[in-house]
């Protein structure tokens, strides 16, 4: 099927919906005979960076991998998800910087952090409250919202299928698929 390769780059913060909307994404590109790969804290934080934790200077690191792997998922032509807090815009704009204009989609899933800490789907919101969780985001821990994103998603007043539904009409109407 006819695609071109791109980046989206998921931000927001935990809980927010990330990895839910980028899953939901890329199995209606999957129906579609689409050509994608995700990568998300499951497939990329227990391997590849299984050695990093939540330090400023360890997530610096864990975004640069991330942004040269999925490069290369571009380079092979795939329609590429990264689903990741990636709190800092510095190396947001790092990952962006590797491809060329059109190719990084930039995807702030925008759910306020009052949201996310009512959802808490692992506890860590109350654990972090607690001080049992240091360096969480959004407590301890800062997270730079996107400034000019491709996709602004509101996650608080929509349903899932609406949320995955605008990045595919974005892809659509961009002639990506
Ligand atoms: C933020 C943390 C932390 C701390 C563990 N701060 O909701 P989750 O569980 O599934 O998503 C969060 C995930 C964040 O990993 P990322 O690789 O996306 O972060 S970053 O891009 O900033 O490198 C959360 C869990 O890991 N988690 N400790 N201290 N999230």
């Amino acid at each position: 099927k006819q695609q071109k390769a791109c980046l989206l780059w998921y931000t927001g913060l935990s809980g927010s919906g990330k990895s839910t909307i980028a899953n939901a994404v890329d199995a209606l590109l999957f129906a579609n005979q689409h050509h994608s790969y995700l990568l998300d804290g499951d497939n990329v934080r227990h391997g590849l960076n299984g050695d990093l934790g939540f330090s400023d200077q360890d997530r610096v690191e864990n975004i640069r991998r991330i942004s040269e792997v999925a490069q290369l998922f571009v380079d092979a032509g795939l329609i590429v998800s990264t689903a990741f807090i990636s709190p800092f815009r510095q190396d947001r704009a790092l990952a962006a910087s590797k491809l060329s204009a059109g190719e990084f989609i930039e995807v702030f899933i925008d759910t306020p952090i009052e949201v996310c800490e009512q959802r808490d789907p692992k506890g860590l919101y109350k654990k972090a409250r607690a001080g049992e969780i240091k360096d969480f985001t959004g407590i301890d821990s800062s997270y730079e919202a996107p400034e000019n994103p491709q996709i602004q998603i509101k996650t608080a007043d929509q349903s899932i299928e609406q949320c995955a539904q605008q990045v595919v009409d974005y892809l659509i109407e961009h002639g990506i698929i």
